[in-house]
């Protein structure tokens, strides 16, 4: 079968930072004077106070330091903990959505690693956990944007959306139903995010990370990285939800329950998910005949770094090296499906000829994504 490679990777980081002490500071501002407000009902019991959240828990417990979000004004403001898209949006509904843009800007740098316009590519993908809108389909839109031609759809996949997308795009490629593929993960996460729930206000970025797809010996690229193998795995858990959709515009009641934004049970992802993640890129090891020592890096989903380190440890029987396998959650927090390839994008280019990378995401529905890679 033909061999496909990457050929070009590209990020696009939101221009607004907001760091643990001011996403904490505007949220206990807010915790107080809600229990402020509803402190009768809290005395009689019939309400539960918010607790305080933490800049150091947040950073012990996930490994979280800052975020960069497409608007950060209105979730650090303590009356509001929402973003403010009529900052971001055009008047018009149909005005190109904050995804696209953030999806053009990330394929941009893609296109020019890989030294091709827009014209050049004939598939295009946008894989996503959340949609800002459903059609026309953001892909074909993003596809008119750049010029490119044959044909463009959405997917979704949470946090492995960019390496489903990735092999999707392989598949079309290898079977020459595609030449030149771009795949976008342009994770708009901000807007669904409940900002006012303590648990979860820390955990999600936005970013957008695309990656083009090429058949090997068909590039112009400098930096070419081929896909030497890949595996998919899926397993239906609700531990990680976001039950935004047509549904609740049905059930008009629910749409301010909270259970309609992004929710996790945490602990269990953390026991349920990693051991299969370690039985999942163990067992495709064994299935190609390569042992961990044969990669010089692996590109890990970045959710929690206490997870990273977990799975790293285990899979590699001791401490990682330096650089063997690279953290962004720190600076970027959990950018959902966009996390392994943002890593990739940043931490690819040391790599020599002949050098050997696992990529590898995990997380919602449960999801696991898993390639091989060689640098060539
Ligand atoms: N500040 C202070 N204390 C806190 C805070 C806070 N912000 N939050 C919780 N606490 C408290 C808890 O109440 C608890 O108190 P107690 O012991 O008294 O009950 C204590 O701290 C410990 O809480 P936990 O046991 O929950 O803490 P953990 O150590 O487990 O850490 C984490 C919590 C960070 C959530 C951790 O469990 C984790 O990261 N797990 C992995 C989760 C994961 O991988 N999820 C996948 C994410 S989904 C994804 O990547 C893409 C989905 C895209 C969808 C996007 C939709 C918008």
């Amino acid at each position: 079968m033909q061999n496909v490679v990457i050929s070009g990777t590209g990020v696009y980081t939101p221009p607004n930072s907001l760091s643990n002490d001011e996403l904490v500071e505007a949220y206990n501002t807010h915790a107080e004077a809600w229990n402020a407000e509803h402190a009768a009902e809290i005395s009689a019991g019939t309400l539960t106070a918010k607790e305080m959240s933490s800049s150091a828990f947040i950073e012990k417990a996930s490994g979280i330091k800052n975020r960069y979000l497409m608007e950060a004004k209105g979730v650090a403001d303590p009356d509001r903990l929402y973003p403010n898209l009529s900052d971001l949006a055009e008047g018009d509904f149909f005005d190109t959505p904050v995804q696209v843009k953030m999806a053009l800007a990330a394929a941009e740098e893609a296109l020019s690693e890989a030294k091709l316009s827009g014209s050049d590519i004939d598939m295009v993908i946008i894989s996503a956990s959340v949609w800002e809108r459903f059609i026309p389909s953001m892909a074909t839109e993003l596809q008119q944007i750049l010029g490119a031609k044959g044909f463009a759809f959405d997917m979704a996949m949470g946090c492995s959306s960019a390496t489903f997308g990735m092999s999707t795009a392989c598949d079309a490629v290898q079977s020459g139903m595609a030449n030149k593929a771009l795949v976008v993960t342009a994770e708009y996460l901000s807007p669904l995010l409940a900002f006012e729930d303590r648990d979860g206000h820390f955990i999600f970025g936005d970013a957008a990370v695309a990656t083009v797809i090429e058949r090997e010996g068909e590039t112009s690229s400098d930096c070419v990285f081929r896909v030497n193998t890949r595996k998919l795995f899926t397993e239906y858990s609700t531990n990680i939800r976001a039950g935004f959709g047509s549904r609740v515009l049905i059930e008009r009641d629910r749409i301010n329950d909270p259970n309609q934004r992004f929710t996790q049970s945490g602990r269990a992802v953390f026991k349920e998910l990693l051991p299969k993640v370690i039985d999942h890129v163990q067992s495709h090891l064994d299935d190609i005949g390569m042992a961990l020592s044969d990669f010089q890096r692996m590109w890990l989903h970045q959710a929690n770094i206490n997870m990273n380190m977990f799975a790293i440890k285990k899979l590699l029987g001791r401490e990682p090296k330096n650089g063997e396998a690279p953290i962004i959650l720190d600076e970027y927090a959990n950018t959902g499906g966009a996390g392994c390839m943002i890593a990739f994008n940043n931490h690819k280019h040391d790599l020599q000829s002949g050098d050997h990378g696992i990529i590898c995401s995990f997380g919602a529905s449960y999801s696991i994504g898993c390639f091989t890679v060689e640098r060539l």
